[in-house]
C-alpha cells in the first residue's frame, strides 16, 4: 500500500468513526476518488464507510464531467514520476471538521491560554477567557477579509509608489501609456498640480496613509446610494493602513467581543479592498501599460512549447512581468525562440494587454513544471504555492522569487526593484536562457492536445467602444434593451479561484454552462477565466455552442457591427483586481435604469473559491448590493448566528447578501431565480 492509498484509508477509518461527516476527510477521499477517477477511469475504488459513499455521491454527480485532457494528462504524468501535487497532500488538522473546530471558524489562537477549540470536537462552547462561538468566528472573519484587502492594498501601494516616480523622473524604465485614463482619473479623484501623474499616485498613495476622512477612490467610484447607505451604516472607511490597523487591535484577545460590532468591520475592510485596493491598482496598471483592448491567446498548459525557452509569469503583480515579456521579445540570439506563459493573475495582466498565452490557473502552477520544459518560472506575490520549489527540484526548472516580501527557500531571488526594471528583466531572462541547456529531453512531456482559442481583454472602456459600433450616440442602449426585452435575462460575475477539492474546473464549468444556456451574460476574472478559456468558453466561435437564442443574437450583433466573426460567450475581464471593472459596469448599467446595483438582475458568485482575497472581494460584492454565490462556507458555520447575517440580515442592511452552495447546479438555479425576482421588480418580462 502506497503512503497515498494509506492517507486514504486512514480518512475512511477517521470518518467511520465519527458520528458526522468528517469535512476535511471527506474533502481528502473526495478529492483522492476525483484524482484517481481522471486517472484511474474509475471513481469507486475505495472501499466503503460514509466518506466514501459522500465522495461517491459527488463523483456520480459529476460523472459527465470531463477533465480537461491537458490537466488529467499531466495530473497521471506527475503520479507516474511520483511528484505530489496540491490534490494529494494532507490538511493537517484535526479539529478541521463541518460544524467543528477550524473549518467552522472556532479555532482560537488569540492568545497563551489557548489555543481554544468549541464546539463537538471539543465539547466546549466557550474559550478559556469566555469568547463564544459568535465571537471566534467574527474574529477570524474580520482577519481573513483583512489579509483579502491587505494584499490588494500592497498591489496598489506598489504600482503607485512606481507612477510617483515616474511622475518625478525618478524612475525611467516606465512610461504613461493611456494619458486619457490617467486624465480622467485626476479628474475623478478631483486632483490638483500640473503633474497630473504625481497628483493620482500622491492621492492613492493618501488613501492608504490617512486616518480621517474617506478613500478618494471610493468618492470617486462608488455609487451616490452606496455612499449614502454606508454612511449610515457606519461602515465608510478611512485610509486602508489605518483600518487595518484598528481591525488587528479590535481582533486580539480582550477587545471586540460582540458579533455584530465585528461583523460590521468585516463590511468595512471590504470596501477597504475594493476602493484601496482593486480599483486603484486596476487603474492605475491601465496608466502604466495600457487599457486593455481585445486580444486573442491561447490557453492552457500545452503553451509550453518543447521547442522553445519556455519563461512562466506567475503571481498578481505585472510591473516586472510587463518588462520580462519586453525582455524576451528583445533578447538578442537566444539558442531557441523564447516563450512567455502565464500562470494566475500575473497571467491574466500580460494576456490582457499583451496576448501572452495563458498556461493556467492556480491549481496548475505545479503542472506547469511537470512538463519538464520550463526553463523558468518568475514569480511575484499571492497565491504562488510554495511546493512549487519541491516539484522544480525535479527538473532544471529555476523558480525566481522577485517581490522583496516574497521568498521561499531554496529557490533563486532576483529582486525587483523599479527604477532598475528593464536591467532586472534583461538578467532573468538570460538566467532562463542560460537554464535552457541544462533541460533533460527525456523529461519533457507536453501534452499533444492543442490549447484552446480565447479572446480577451473587456476592460469597461473596450466594452463601451463595441457597444458604440450598434449605436454610437448611446453606447449601453443595446445592452439595457437586450436586458429589458429579456435577450439578455442578467449578469453574472463569475470570479475567483479554483480549488482542489473537487474535479479540476466542475463547478466553474458546470456553473457557467448552465448560466449561458439560461441567455446570462457571464463576465469574469481571475482564475475562472482560465479554466473557461480552457473548456473553449473564450473562444469566438461563431456557432455559440450551448449559449441562449437571445444572447447568442445580441453577442451575434455586436461581433458583427464590429467586423468580427463572433465573441467569445463569456468576457474575460482580467485578474481579480480588475474586478473593479465590473463595478464600473453595474454602476452605470444601474445610473442607466436610474435604480441602485441591488435593484439589477444581477449576481456574483465565486464557485470555488480558497484565497483571503476571494473573501475580501465576496464581502465588497455584498456591500455593493449584489447576491454573492461562493461554493463553500468561509469558516463561519460554527456560529449559526453569523452565518444568518451573513447569508440574510445582511441584505436588509447592504442589498447584498451571500449564498453558500456546494453544488454548482443548484447554485445557478438560486442564481436564476434571483435574477428573475429582479426583473419582476423591475417590471421586465421573466
Ligand atoms: O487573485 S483567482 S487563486 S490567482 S486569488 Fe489566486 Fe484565486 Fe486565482 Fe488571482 Ni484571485
Amino acid at each position: 500500500m502506497d503512503e497515498k492509498e494509506k492517507n486514504i484509508k486512514k480518512s475512511s477509518e477517521v470518518c467511520e468513526k465519527c458520528k458526522f461527516v468528517n469535512r476535511r476527510d471527506f474533502l481528502k477521499v473526495t478529492t483522492a476518488a476525483s484524482v484517481a477517477g481522471v486517472v484511474l477511469g474509475s471513481t469507486d475504488v475505495f472501499g466503503k464507510g460514509k466518506a466514501v459513499s459522500a465522495a461517491k455521491h459527488v463523483a456520480d454527480q459529476a460523472k459527465n464531467f470531463e477533465v480537461e485532457p491537458i490537466t488529467a494528462r499531466l495530473i497521471k504524468h506527475a503520479k507516474k514520476l511520483g511528484i505530489d501535487l496540491v490534490w494529494d497532500r494532507e490538511t493537517p488538522c484535526e479539529f478541521a471538521s463541518e460544524g467543528n473546530g477550524g473549518a467552522a471558524g472556532m479555532c482560537c489562537f488569540r492568545c497563551q491560554m489557548g489555543p481554544c477549540t468549541l464546539g463537538e470536537a471539543t465539547g466546549y462552547d466557550r474559550g478559556t477567557c469566555g469568547s463564544t462561538a459568535d465571537t471566534i468566528v467574527a474574529r477570524g472573519l474580520v482577519r481573513r477579509v483583512g489579509g483579502g484587502a491587505a494584499s490588494h492594498v500592497e498591489h496598489t501601494r506598489a504600482t503607485a509608489k512606481t507612477l510617483r516616480d515616474v511622475a518625478t523622473g525618478k524612475i525611467k524604465d516606465y512610461h504613461i501609456t493611456d494619458k486619457a485614463k490617467l486624465e480622467a482619473i485626476y479628474k475623478g479623484l478631483k486632483c490638483k498640480g500640473k503633474n497630473k501623474a504625481l497628483a493620482v499616485a500622491k492621492k492613492c498613495l493618501e488613501d492608504l496613509g490617512k486616518d480621517e476622512g474617506t478613500p478618494a477612490w471610493l468618492t470617486y467610484k462608488a455609487n451616490p446610494e452606496r455612499k449614502t447607505q454606508w454612511k449610515k451604516l457606519g461602515i465608510l472607511p478611512t485610509g486602508a493602513g489605518a483600518e487595518l490597523s484598528e481591525s488587528y487591535h479590535r481582533t486580539t484577545m480582550g477587545v471586540d467581543a460582540d458579533m455584530v460590532h465585528l461583523a460590521t468591520d468585516s463590511l468595512k475592510l471590504g470596501l477597504v479592498d475594493g476602493y484601496c485596493g482593486l480599483h486603484p491598482a486596476s487603474a492605475l496598471q491601465d496608466v502604466l501599460f495600457g487599457t486593455p483592448k481585445l486580444v486573442t491567446s491561447k490557453a492552457n498548459l500545452s503553451v509550453i512549447d518543447a521547442n522553445k525557452i519556455n519563461i512562466v509569469l506567475h503571481g498578481h503583480e505585472p510591473l516586472l512581468s510587463e518588462k520580462i515579456v519586453a525582455a524576451a521579445m528583445t533578447y538578442p540570439s537566444p539558442p531557441k525562440p523564447i516563450n512567455v506563459v502565464g500562470v494566475c493573475c500575473t497571467g491574466n495582466e500580460v494576456l490582457m494587454r499583451k496576448g501572452v498565452p495563458l498556461a493556467g490557473s492556480m491549481v496548475q502552477q505545479e503542472l506547469a513544471i511537470i512538463t519538464g520544459a520550463v526553463e523558468a518560472m518568475v514569480v511575484d506575490v499571492q497565491c504562488v504555492i510554495p511546493n512549487i520549489q519541491q516539484v522544480a527540484e525535479h527538473f532544471h526548472t529555476k523558480i525566481i522569487t522577485t517581490n522583496p516580501h516574497a521568498k521561499i527557500t531554496g529557490a533563486t531571488h532576483i529582486e525587483f526593484k523599479p527604477e532598475e526594471a528593464d536591467k532586472i528583466a534583461k538578467q532573468i531572462v538570460k538566467t532562463a536562457v542560460a537554464n535552457f541547456s541544462k533541460r533533460k529531453k527525456r523529461k519533457v512531456m507536453i501534452p499533444d492536445t492543442p490549447p484552446a482559442n480565447i479572446m480577451a481583454g473587456f476592460s469597461v472602456e473596450q466594452i463601451v467602444g463595441a457597444l458604440a459600433k450598434v449605436n454610437s450616440s448611446d453606447p449601453l442602449k443595446p445592452l439595457i434593451d437586450n436586458i429589458a426585452g429579456n435577450n439578455i435575462r442578467g449578469i453574472v460575475a463569475i470570479v475567483g479561484c479554483v480549488t482542489p477539492r473537487t474535479l479540476y474546473g466542475y463547478n466553474h464549468m458546470i456553473l457557467t454552462k448552465k448560466l449561458l444556456k439560461e441567455n446570462i451574460l457571464v463576465v469574469g476574472t481571475g482564475c475562472w477565466a482560465h479554466v473557461a478559456g480552457q473548456h473553449g468558453l473564450l473562444e469566438p466561435n461563431p456557432d455559440y455552442p450551448g449559449v441562449g437564442n437571445g444572447l447568442k443574437a445580441v453577442l451575434d450583433a455586436v461581433a458583427k457591427a464590429n467586423g468580427a466573426p463572433a465573441l467569445p460567450p463569456c468576457w474575460h475581464m482580467g485578474s481579480c483586481v480588475d474586478n473593479s471593472r465590473i463595478e464600473d459596469v453595474l454602476n452605470a448599467v444601474a445610473d442607466y435604469l436610474k435604480v441602485g446595483i441591488k435593484d439589477l438582475p444581477v449576481a456574483a458568485s465565486a464557485p470555488e473559491f480558497i484565497t483571503e482575497k476571494a473573501v475580501s472581494i465576496g464581502v465588497w460584492a455584498v456591500n455593493l448590493g449584489v447576491l454573492t454565490h461562493v461554493g463553500g462556507q468561509p469558516f463561519v458555520s460554527g456560529s449559526k448566528n453569523m452565518v444568518k447575517l451573513l447569508t440574510r440580515d445582511v441584505e436588509k442592511l447592504v442589498g447584498g447578501r451571500f449564498h453558500v452552495e456546494t453544488d454548482p447546479e443548484k447554485a445557478a438555479e438560486e442564481i436564476i431565480a434571483h435574477i428573475n425576482k429582479k426583473r419582476k421588480k423591475l417590471g421586465l418580462p421573466v
